[in-house]
């Protein structure tokens, strides 16, 4: 099992912080290996969805930890029970591929090449972070990795996904933008104006509906009346399909099928990955508006669990293999949240810089 050398390049990473947000669009991404060739997972493919999924969720209990301490500057959003769904999908995006990732997706990050390290950096607002501490959680732009995480405003990074996605086909570069919204964050306008125009105009767009039953109180009985979001497709006259979203090889095989036809210029796909988010919509919510039992019936079908027991089964991951992962993942964070930490606050003078456009 070669699990060593891929903790060791995620380990070694990149410098934190010693890129330029600013930097405009990096030129130098190019098709990397492909992972999950022909549509098809081999073991070392489900190892790694395994690692980040992982990854994904130690870096979220770390961040809740931080959260209790009072150590986190804003709030803390989980993606517990989304990681198939943020894994699965962005693991069949290239290097030259852009992510357009939304609040529960901290898995996706990881899976574009973000470090832990940048990740806690991030939400401890130092002054190192992508966003040189002025915003904490995903809400930054990592040019040199093609990821430009959500702004608050739900929806509003549709349209521009979408303008992205124009600007890769009229430059022929055959990448393509996968963006995601969450199933209360499909009701806003922009879900409408973006995905119609990129339906049109067939751009090579893939958007990932996240429904994962509520929108911070709401229940999604009282957000829409269709059955299925994904039923929206047919409206924009584009493929649509709903699926599992804690399955992590569904989720994959069905997006790899969606960035394949975005990348042949046949257009966009709209996929609605079903799951449910575990924890309140932060950690300052308890979610008591959630029906009893609810929780308890979808941790049946936990994303991680689900994976851990069919790779235990098909002896692709053994006790002692398993053991090492766990250690790995225990060390990156810890290193992480140890560098994070260490790490100085942005100074005083410079809360005012990169704010306005000169
Ligand atoms: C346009 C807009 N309205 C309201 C909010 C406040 N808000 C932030 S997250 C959220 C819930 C989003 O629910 P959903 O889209 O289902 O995503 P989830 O948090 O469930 O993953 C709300 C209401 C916002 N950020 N933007
Ligand atoms: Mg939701």
């Amino acid at each position: 099992m070669k699990i060593t050398p891929l903790l060791s390049v995620s380990m070694a990473g990149r410098h934190p912080g010693s890129h330029d947000y600013e930097t405009s669009m990096a030129e130098t991404a190019t098709p990397e290996q492909k992972r999950g060739a022909g549509g098809k997972l081999s073991n070392p493919d489900r190892l790694e969805l395994y690692y980040y999924m992982r990854l994904a969720r130690e870096c979220d209990n770390a961040i809740l930890r931080l959260y209790r301490q009072g150590k986190l500057v804003g709030g803390a959003y989980t993606g517990n029970g989304n990681e198939a769904t943020a894994v699965g999908s962005a693991y069949a995006l290239e290097k030259r591929d852009y992510l357009f990732p939304m609040h529960r997706d901290l898995g996706a990050h990881l899976v574009k090449g973000q470090t832990a390290r940048n990740i806690f950096l991030q939400h401890l607002a130092r002054g190192n972070s992508l966003t040189h501490g002025r915003d904490g959680t995903g809400h930054y732009a990592d040019p040199s990795l093609r990821i430009y995480g959500n702004v608050s405003h739900l929806g509003a990074m549709i349209p521009m996904a979408v303008g992205v996605a124009l600007a890769l086909a009229m430059r022929k570069e055959g990448a393509v933008v996968m963006n995601y919204i969450g199933d209360g964050g499909s009701s806003v306008g922009e879900f409408h104006e973006g995905l119609n125009m990129a339906a049109v105009m067939q751009l090579p767009f893939i958007l990932i509906i996240e429904n994962n039953q509520f929108a911070y109180s709401t229940p999604t009985r009282r957000q829409f009346a269709a059955q299925k979001l994904s039923e929206r497709a047919s409206g924009y006259g584009i493929p649509g399909v709903t699926i599992d979203g804690t399955n992590v090889s569904l989720v994959f095989e069905t997006c790899m099928k969606a960035v394949d036809r975005a990348r042949r210029g046949e257009g966009p796909t709209l996929i609605e990955s079903v799951t449910m988010r575990m924890h309140g919509h932060s950690a300052s919510d308890d979610a008591s508006y959630v029906p009893e039992g609810m929780v308890d019936e979808w941790r049946k079908k936990d994303p991680i669990d689900r994976l851990e027991k069919i790779l235990l089964s098909d002896h692709v991951l053994t006790p002692q293999s398993k053991k090492k992962i766990e250690e790995g993942i225990k060390a990156e964070v810890d290193d992480a949240v140890a560098f994070a930490t260490e790490s100085p606050y942005p100074p005083g003078e410079d809360a005012g810089k990169g704010v306005y456009a000169p």
